[in-house]
């Protein structure tokens, strides 16, 4: 239920809200979390998944949060729909990740069936641009892959040495270099070598620490989140496992992991939002990731807290 409103108070303005624990969003349907801290706030760009009885992926519109406290939060004004990519308009808007450069905002989204395209804002809570007018990668840039499909969910990271990366893929991970612009690909499309053990599914996120690169993923079918690891970011990647179980209720899970004063987080979405959440009507959650001392990751336990 939204908390106190903000003015103007009609439905897609500005708002606070305080969340009671896991899922954090209860007054939206929210999927496909991508986040990251500036400053002492973190910015939730999520999906926005119909409600009802849904049979399919249905999402038009993605949304913008941020928060302090991770209790108190803002929802701004509807950032990004569809709509905005001419080249897509009707398909659906399906997950993404913003990154900062050059003091603006640049939002790699995904779509089911029309590829990869990226949005620009001078803000976070935008509004966003489409900064192309056409995708930036296409289902022929994933040569590797059979069906449709494959062209879906970037992630986007920029390395201490101020190279940007874009990994992307479903059933296969393919990876390219950013140019400084933000908005070109730099050079040829690569594919991710996982060893035999690694099933990966979509959802690539890649973070680093301590001069370890992290590739976490979404694994199987209903899916888990794994995760690898690595010296180069090109790898060779080495399989730690699962980092997390099964998403309650939900066929897909889709992480982003973020430190925000000095604790790592693990954010994800599940189906248990009672009245009304399923496989297709997804919400955000956010649980604490620990690290071991040997650097490896714990599995993280979905809470309701
Ligand atoms: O929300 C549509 C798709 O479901 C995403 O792109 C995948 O990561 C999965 O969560």
């Amino acid at each position: 239920v939204p908390g106190e409103l903000l003015s103007p108070s009609k439905p897609g303005d500005r708002y606070r809200f305080q969340s009671a624990g896991n899922p954090i969003i209860t007054h939206e349907f929210t999927a496909d979390p991508a986040a990251f801290v500036e400053g002492d706030s973190l910015w939730l760009y999520t999906g926005h998944d119909f409600a009802g009885n849904q049979k399919a992926y249905r999402m038009k519109d993605w949304l913008v949060f941020s928060s302090k406290d991770l209790k108190t939060w803002t929802q701004y004004p509807v950032p990004l729909t569809i709509t905005d990519f001419e080249w897509a308009k009707s398909g659906d808007a399906y997950a993404g990740q913003v990154i900062k450069r050059n003091n603006k905002y640049y939002w790699y989204i995904s779509t089911n069936w029309s590829g990869i395209g990226v949005a620009v804002a001078d803000r976070p809570e935008g509004p966003f641009k489409d900064a192309l007018g056409k995708p930036l990668l296409t289902n022929k840039d994933c040569f590797a892959s059979t069906h449709s499909w494959a062209c879906i969910d970037p992630s986007v990271f920029i390395d201490d040495d101020g190279q940007a990366w874009l990994f992307w893929g479903n059933r296969e991970c393919y990876y390219a270099k950013l140019k400084d612009n933000m908005i070109e690909i730099d050079g040829e499309v690569k594919q991710i070598k996982f060893p035999n053990e690694v099933n990966f599914t979509e959802a690539p996120w890649v973070h680093k620490k301590d001069g370890t690169y992290y590739l976490s993923y979404a694994t199987g079918f209903p899916e888990k989140i794994a995760y690898s690891t690595a010296k180069n970011i090109e790898g060779p990647y080495q399989y730690q496992g699962i980092l997390n179980e099964v998403a309650g209720n939900s066929n897909t899970n889709h992480q982003a992991i973020v430190e925000l004063n000095g604790q790592s987080y693990f954010i994800y979405h599940n189906g248990a939002l009672q009245n009304g959440g399923s496989g297709y009507s997804r919400s955000v959650c956010i649980d604490k990731l620990e690290y071991l001392p040997n650097g490896l990751m714990k599995r993280v336990q979905m809470t309701t807290e």
